[in-house]
């Protein structure tokens, strides 16, 4: 069995020496142009050349939950893309929602002011119930995160494509419904994949029907967010501000205004990072089951984009 790796922005030695470790029987190459046939190939944003040099990979395995940089590309009906799913990713996505959306509520930022200026002061105790948090992406990140958000009582409400049911999460679905799961929404988290249907999806007009002060925490994808409207909405009061993990440019230009927002805080896409070993574990795992002929999950819908 002949493997592929072929990932910009991956240190490919360790990545290589672990797929041997999983795959001993396997003969795992980095892709140079013009490299014989494979069977698989592990990538993250790999080139066009790649795609059209290897049309009959039995599997592309994505290092990464969200496909859209494969899915930009010209893909072969028959591709069979397979995202990262879960992988360690969930966890650190809690972690990452949970942490932001509790230094917005609990008004940290202004205490590290104060305390930063030796004030000893406090701040009026908000309520929670004033605080519903609206997840719009109800998948694996999605779920886990709604469930972390419940267990610290905020109510918790979520927005996906097709109808869900998820305990304690008060469930919406399809564009017909956007509105009101924005209307019962006050913090705002992006979960979503990055599609036709998706890209934009925050913006002046959906912003603006959160409930007032509304925050927003985009972990998804920069593409997400209509960036020239979030400002003027926080200016205007009618949002609080906003956590960012990702932009529509990575790194985000030194120029960019959201570098010095006093009230939009920017982390470098790095909510939930792939983890090795998790992912050398998943991607072997699954390969092994292909080869026997079994179902595997994370199998990217063509027709969807995701
Ligand atoms: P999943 O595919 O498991 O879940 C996607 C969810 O979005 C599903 O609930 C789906 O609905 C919903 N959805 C898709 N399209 C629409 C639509 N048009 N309208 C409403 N809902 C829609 O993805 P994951 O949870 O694994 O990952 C989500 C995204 O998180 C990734 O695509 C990636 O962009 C981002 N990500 C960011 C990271 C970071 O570090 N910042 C790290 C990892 C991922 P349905 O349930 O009906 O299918
Ligand atoms: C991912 C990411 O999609 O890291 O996994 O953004």
């Amino acid at each position: 069995m002949r493997i592929l790796f072929c990932c910009t922005d991956f240190k490919a030695e360790p990545w290589l020496a672990a797929l041997r470790a999983a795959l001993p029987q396997a003969e795992i190459a980095v892709w140079a142009p013009g490299a014989p046939a494979a069977d698989y190939a592990v990538v993250w944003a790999p080139p066009q050349q790649f795609l059209n040099e290897q049309p009959h990979l039995k599997a592309l395995f994505n290092l990464g939950a969200g496909v859209d940089a494969l899915t930009q590309l010209k893909l072969l009906p028959q591709m069979k893309l397979v995202r990262l799913d879960d992988a360690g990713m969930s966890v650190q996505m809690a972690e990452y929602v949970c942490h932001a959306l509790i230094r917005h509520f609990r008004e940290f930022d202004q205490y590290a002011a104060d305390v930063a200026q030796g004030k000893w002061s406090f701040r009026r105790p908000r309520l929670r119930t004033d605080f519903p948090v609206g997840i719009m992406g109800l998948g694996v990140l999605g779920q886990r995160v709604a469930r972390a958000v419940a267990q610290f009582e905020f109510p918790v409400v979520g927005w996906s494509r097709s109808a869900r049911q998820v305990e304690g999460v008060r469930c919406f679905s399809g564009a017909a419904q956007l509105p009101e799961f924005l209307e019962a929404s006050r913090v705002l988290v992006c979960l979503l994949p990055l599609t036709d249907e998706t890209r934009g999806i925050l913006c002046r007009e959906t912003l603006s029907q959160l409930q007032p002060g509304g925050y927003v925490i985009n972990v998804a994808r920069g593409a997400h967010l209509v960036e020239d409207d979030l400002v003027p909405l926080i200016e205007s009061g009618q949002l609080a501000g906003a956590a960012l993990d990702v932009f529509r440019q990575e790194p985000l230009p030194p120029e960019h205004p959201f570098w010095r927002h006093p009230k939009i805080s920017v982390t470098p896409h790095t909510a939930a990072r792939t983890l090795r070993d998790e992912s050398v574990a998943q991607i072997a795992g699954k390969i092994l089951a292909l080869e026997r002929g079994e179902f595997i999950a994370g199998v990217v819908d063509h027709q969807k984009g995701y």
